[in-house]
């Protein structure tokens, strides 16, 4: 299933007149405040966010799955996917793949097909969480941590091997999330689980390319309920800082726990030159992995005005890797993907439009009132005639969700791949 240009064209027409009403007014608003327009929308059309390969089949939880029609079955079909959404929203214009879930077979062929959807590789990411079929070693007890030297070895190798997947295919980091913990009081000591850890780590970054980054993922809990290795971003940040200046922290929205300030995490991460990555979701009570912005759309906007003020005050911190890491139990994968793609550049552009100058000065005279203020008006604006235009400027949907179901896109995925298909991955 490929969209094109004509096909977007076609569905474009019939809401175009409304968007250009709705966009002028705004533009008109903006610019009464001194805003350059032009500029915005060249923001939000450079943004682009990358899409795990395993989000693009339906989710599910210990307790089961249910699976979607016409989920991609393949590799080739889930960057044909991704290519789907980008072609709509022209903001994902990159996929993550996971090792061994996503290893591919004819390089060549892989490249090639990314690259006539649009795409490049974002991190790839190990998995030392689940024990491979024919594996030596067991990760039951950890992998990197682990109080054996031979399980550490094997996941040590793996993560090596992910890296030169990577490379063939043109990917300049490794994601590292680990799972490793305890579950019961007693079970680990902590010292020495992070003593190998952070050894573990540094030689996975000694075979790291010289132009490439190492993000370490954090989780506070689950899948061990009573310790995790790397809970929080302080030991995070610690284990980067101890392996060198190509590892960085990453941030995964849904691993905190529950009122955790993570913008402030954000802000002290960029100043200190520290955060590599980020990764998008929403979530109510814990790791919910929900659409992104479907229940904290405020938190998230704040969120973003620190990464922008962190991108234009912080250039010891690189521009930080974006990725969706979402799940979706009950919806079209694909249109909640393109949900959360929405959620995302809604609150970058509102970010965009916080007046900083005049937000320090409300600060220096601690004027709290006015500081809310100008962040709330900025909230309250009605960004997406901003979000559409950015999308037509690359020839894309001006509304991504009603031109996938005008389309018919499902129906198409379903005729070609049948309607009981499995996704491989999680
Ligand atoms: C598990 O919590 C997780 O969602 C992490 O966030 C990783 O990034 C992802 O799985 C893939 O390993
Ligand atoms: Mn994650
Ligand atoms: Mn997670």
């Amino acid at each position: 299933m490929k969209i094109n240009k004509e096909n977007i064209e076609s569905v474009n027409k019939k809401v175009a007149e409304n968007h250009l009403n709705q966009f002028d007014f705004l533009a008109n608003s903006l610019d009464q405040k001194n805003i350059d327009v032009d500029k915005l929308v060249s923001e939000l059309s450079d943004f682009q966010v990358a899409i795990p390969s395993w989000a693009l089949g339906a989710g599910g939880t210990r307790f089961g799955r249910f699976s979607f029609y016409g989920e991609p079955s393949s590799l080739e079909q889930k960057i044909e996917d991704v290519g789907v959404i980008h072609s709509l929203t022209q903001t994902a214009g990159a996929i993550s793949l996971h090792i061994p879930w996503d290893v591919p077979e004819d390089y060549n062929a892989i490249k090639e097909l990314a690259a006539e959807n649009d795409l490049i590789f974002d991190a790839v990411n190990s998995n030392t969480f689940q024990d491979q079929k024919n594996a030596k070693e067991s990760y039951k007890f950890g992998s990197l941590s682990n109080v054996n030297k031979p399980p550490r070895e094997q996941a040590i190798a793996h993560n090596i091997e992910v890296v030169e997947i990577g490379k063939k295919l043109g990917s300049k980091s490794l994601t590292v999330w680990l799972a490793d913990g305890s579950n019961f009081p007693g079970q680990n000591n902590f010292q020495t689980a992070l003593k190998h850890t952070e050894d573990s780590l540094k030689e996975i970054y000694k075979n790291l390319p010289e132009d490439w980054k190492m993000f370490i993922e954090y989780k506070p809990y689950e899948p061990n309920f009573y310790s995790t290795v790397i809970q929080d971003w302080g030991t995070s940040f610690m284990l980067a800082n101890a392996c060198g200046e190509k590892a960085y922290t990453l941030v995964d929205l849904g691993h905190h726990l529950p009122n955790t300030n993570i913008e402030q995490i954000v802000s002290t991460l960029m100043l200190k030159g520290k955060l590599g990555g980020f990764h998008f979701n929403d979530s109510k009570y814990g790791d919910d992995d929900s659409t992104v912005g479907s229940v904290k759309p405020y938190s998230l906007f704040l969120i973003f005005n620190e990464l922008v003020y962190g991108m234009r005050n912080n250039p010891q911190n690189p521009y930080p890797a974006w990725m969706i890491d979402a799940s979706h139990n009950v919806k079209d994968p694909l249109e909640d993907l393109v949900q959360s793609l929405e959620a995302i550049q809604e609150a970058y552009a509102k970010a965009l439009l916080v007046n900083q100058d005049e937000l320090k000065q409300a600060q220096l005279n601690n004027d709290v009132v006015l500081a809310q203020e100008l962040l709330q008006d900025a909230y309250r604006t009605d960004v997406r005639p901003l979000l559409a235009q950015a999308r037509l400027a690359r020839g894309g949907a001006l509304n991504p969700i009603q031109a996938y179901r005008s389309l018919d896109v499902r129906r198409s995925l379903i005729e070609e791949r049948g309607r009981h298909t499995v996704a491989s991955g999680l």
